[in-house]
């Protein structure tokens, strides 16, 4: 269960793993890593969407992303852009991503939706509150899965509009992104009731706050929590994994997998 989408991110920022693979070669080995250990998506990012973090300009995120996005879809990989800008997109699709991952649901960019719309592309709808920079200021809800829910359903119908197919699009809780650990978990306990929206759903987990906020763990030892929510994901339907560790999650997967029948 689950299909694995591994984070290559080539940023000096990012919270786990920020400036480890800033130089394109090694984004591109660390990328080909999480391949061999069975990730089928390749999520490439050039901008740091943690906590706090400054938006980086067009042109910036392009010279990250671009060679490391030509070279991993032209050895064959299916690869994703982390963007929420249509240049970085477009960039990003002339070099062979088919997955664009907008963390702002096109709400970043006027230009998103028909730049995703025009080629075709699946397009990943995440919620958040906010914006990075200010989003884990004091985040309140009255029924945290119930204003998600509506988000997103919102947002399928943009997509809709704009013309982007039904098919490709997929659905995406932010965790993390405007939430308390209380708001993340009750997402995480809830998430059937996204599943009934009826779009693939991808969840990402690794790594983050709210698992440091149940045993105080710093970024680098949250292996075990990403394992524990992942699986948890994945047996409430979800349909991808967006992880840094692939081959530790993919084992754990199949280890559930083989004990579920
Ligand atoms: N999380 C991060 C970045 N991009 N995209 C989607 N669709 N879902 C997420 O949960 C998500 C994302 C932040 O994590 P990182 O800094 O390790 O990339």
């Amino acid at each position: 269960m689950g299909t694995l989408m591994g984070v290559v991110n080539v940023t000096p920022d990012s919270f786990s793993d920020g400036g480890l693979y800033l130089d394109p070669e090694a984004a591109i080995a660390h990328g080909e890593e999480l391949a061999a250990a069975g990730a089928e998506i390749l999520d490439v990012g050039g901008e740091s969407t943690r906590p706090g973090a400054e938006p980086v300009d067009a042109r910036t995120e392009r010279a990250r992303t671009e060679p490391v996005v030509a070279e991993l879809a032209g050895r064959g990989h299916r690869v994703s852009i982390d963007t929420s800008k249509a240049e970085v997109a477009a960039a990003a699709i002339a070099a062979g991503a088919e997955i664009v991952n907008d963390i702002t649901a096109l709400r970043g960019d006027p230009e998103m939706a028909a730049l995703c719309a025009e080629h075709e592309v699946t397009v990943i709808l995440m919620h958040m509150r906010g914006e990075p920079r200010t989003m884990q200021d004091d985040p309140a809800y009255e029924d945290v899965v119930a204003a998600v829910r509506g988000f997103l359903a919102g947002r399928v119908e943009v997509a809709l509009a704009a013309g982007i197919a039904r098919e490709r699009i997929w659905l995406d809780p932010g965790i993390g992104f405007g939430k308390t650990a209380a708001h993340n978990l009750e997402l995480l306990r809830r998430l059937p009731e996204l599943v009934e929206l009826g779009q693939p759903l991808v969840v990402g987990t690794s790594r983050k706050g709210f698992i440091g906020t149940i045993d105080g763990s710093p970024a680098a030892e949250r292996l075990g929590g990403t394992i524990a929510s992942s699986v948890f994901a994945a047996a409430a339907g979800a349909d991808v994994l967006r992880v840094h560790d692939v081959a530790e999650v993919g084992q754990a997967l199949a280890v559930a997998d083989a004990v579920l029948g």
